[in-house]
């Protein structure tokens, strides 16, 4: 490892220094056993939204680093193509599919991973791992829906499932209660100011989004998506909300605050063996980005909040630069799902988009069953473990669980991760050819991608979103399509190629077997 490769994440001289320093240290210390672990999930983030996935409108510089000092997937899939599900696969290492309850989270949600699931986080504890998670959650806390007092300590959440540190959305940043959690309670809590939070009823006297348009300072919500019901900060919701007081997040802090969050629980941990998950905000609704982005992209907000993803990647590649820690840390960069243009707030996405293709050459996006719901964005970097370089592997979310427990030398417990292979070959480059197959899953329906084909269930749901302009994939007949020839999925293949459907029909029956039905 050259020094310059190790110091190339350092942002000015402080964090060169630190580099060097670090690299005398490392001769006295012997490495822990295991590496770190850092999953840096961002949301909505597309495959086409990052310069070193082809963007051209738009540099991410530290991304790009990452992906040059380590393994860029070109196949790679979150399990499903909104965030909820897809998040509670990659905890859990089960199907979010195998589950009804598992849909996009109200932000009053029950926690859906329950407390006596084995997750990702307890597997790592097992293996002696402090566990930390920071930012998007979206994963429901507390026991039931409806029911939690923001008040008071919020039990179970993230503790229960094996996360000995958490400071956390609740859901997502358009969702009511608009507050970070701080190890389950809210924090800066204003005791002035109790929280209520409802996502049925509205408070008396709580000005909301639909009826007080002149409150709504920094966006308005797209007309006919809602996201007009409580006003927090200038931007109204999803969902009723009352008090909160000087506990209310500002939506132009959130990258700040997390990333904050992130690098200090590195630096204070940087002398245990560490898992650290960040689900960053960006490129998520409503983008509101901080005032050193804003405008900066010339494609509205949501290019700046993709600036803004990349400042904090970068970020994080520094403290660990600085603490010496490169060669040690196994950084997964992805996104939770494929992205969309319009969810729902008028900051002008959709008009300053210009070439841009957040989706690459493929079809669909987020809530799709095209192949822009899923695949996203995968970057495995680990100096001097991890080649440089890119894989065409098929890789699934669902196996970071397995893959990871045996790099850590962890059997997987009776019930736990019952989804999740050992993929660790693939994950780590070495293997380039990965699955034999991943399912991917929209809010409708499954659909099975061999490597060459892409197989979608017939479905009765609508073909379209008209208000994110995306094409969903539901079709009443069986769709086919070859990848490696119509990556864009023009051509449906299915009455040419019976055989296939059969076949990959049959393979996906099989797993559905356990209990799911469509
Ligand atoms: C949808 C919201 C959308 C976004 C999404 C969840 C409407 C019309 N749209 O229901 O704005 O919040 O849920 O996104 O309410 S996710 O990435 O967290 O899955
Ligand atoms: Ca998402």
């Amino acid at each position: 490892m050259h020094f310059k490769q190790l110091c190339e994440f350092g942002f000015g001289i402080a964090a060169l220094t630190g580099c060097a320093q670090q690299n005398q240290k490392k001769v006295e210390a012997p490495l822990p056993k295991h590496p770190n672990i850092i999953f840096i999930v961002a949301d909505d983030l597309g495959y086409g939204d990052l310069s070193c996935y082809g963007a051209t409108q738009i540099q991410t510089p530290n991304v790009d680093s990452l992906a040059r000092h380590g393994m860029r997937f070109t196949d790679a899939h979150a399990v499903a193509s909104t965030s909820t599900p897809s998040r509670y696969s990659l905890f859990t290492g089960q199907y979010s599919w195998r589950r009804n309850d598992t849909g996009i989270a109200p932000g009053d949600a029950g926690m859906i991973i329950r407390p006596e699931q084995i997750s990702i986080a307890d597997m790592f504890k097992d293996a002696g791992y402090t566990t930390g998670a920071i930012g998007k959650w979206h994963l429901g806390l507390g026991n039931e829906t409806g029911s939690q007092d923001w008040n008071k300590e919020v039990s179970p959440g993230p503790r229960d499932i094996g996360f000995d540190y958490s400071y956390l959305m609740a859901a997502t940043g358009d969702r009511v209660p608009c507050v970070w959690m701080d190890n389950q309670k809210v924090a800066n809590y204003d005791s002035s100011a109790p929280i209520y939070v409802s996502y049925k009823d509205s408070f008396p006297d709580e000005p909301l989004g639909r009826n007080h348009p002149e409150l709504l300072t920094k966006l308005k919500p797209s007309p006919n998506h809602g996201h007009n019901q409580a006003i927090v900060n200038g931007i109204s919701r999803i969902g009723y909300m009352k008090g909160g007081g000087k506990a209310l997040w500002e939506d132009e802090h959130i990258a700040d605050t997390l990333t904050a969050k992130a690098v200090d629980f590195i630096r204070n941990k940087k002398d245990t063996t560490f898992f650290l998950y960040v689900g960053t905000n960006d490129v998520h609704v409503p983008r509101y980005p901080n005032a050193n982005f804003r405008d900066k992209s010339g494609m509205g907000y949501r290019g700046d909040v993709i600036l803004q993803f990349d400042w904090t990647v970068g970020q994080i590649m520094s403290e660990l630069t600085k603490d010496g820690l490169l060669e040690n840390t196994l950084v997964i960069l992805t996104s939770d799902n494929g992205p969309v243009v319009d969810d729902g707030y008028q900051d002008r996405a959709v008009e300053l988009l210009g070439n841009h293709h957040p989706w690459g050459d493929m079809r669909g996006g987020k809530y799709s069953s095209y192949e822009a719901g899923t695949r996203v964005p995968f970057i495995v970097c680990w100096q001097g473990k991890v080649d440089a370089g890119e894989s065409p592997a098929l890789f699934s979310h669902i196996d970071l669980y397995a893959s990871l427990a045996n790099l850590v030398g962890q059997k997987i417990k009776d019930g736990a991760a019952p989804d999740s292979q050992n993929n660790l070959e693939a994950l780590l480059g070495k293997d380039k050819k990965g699955r034999n197959y991943v399912i991917e899953a929209s809010p409708w329906i499954l659909s099975i991608n061999d490597g060459e084909w892409h197989y979608i269930v017939p479905s009765k749901g609508p073909a379209y979103n008209k208000l994110t302009n995306t094409e969903l994939g539901n079709d009443p007949k069986d769709q086919l399509y070859n990848l490696k020839e119509d990556i864009g999925e023009k051509h449906n293949v299915a009455d040419k190629y019976p055989e296939k459907v059969k076949e990959l029909k049959a393979v996906l029956e099989k797993e559905m077997a356990s209990g799911y039905k469509l």
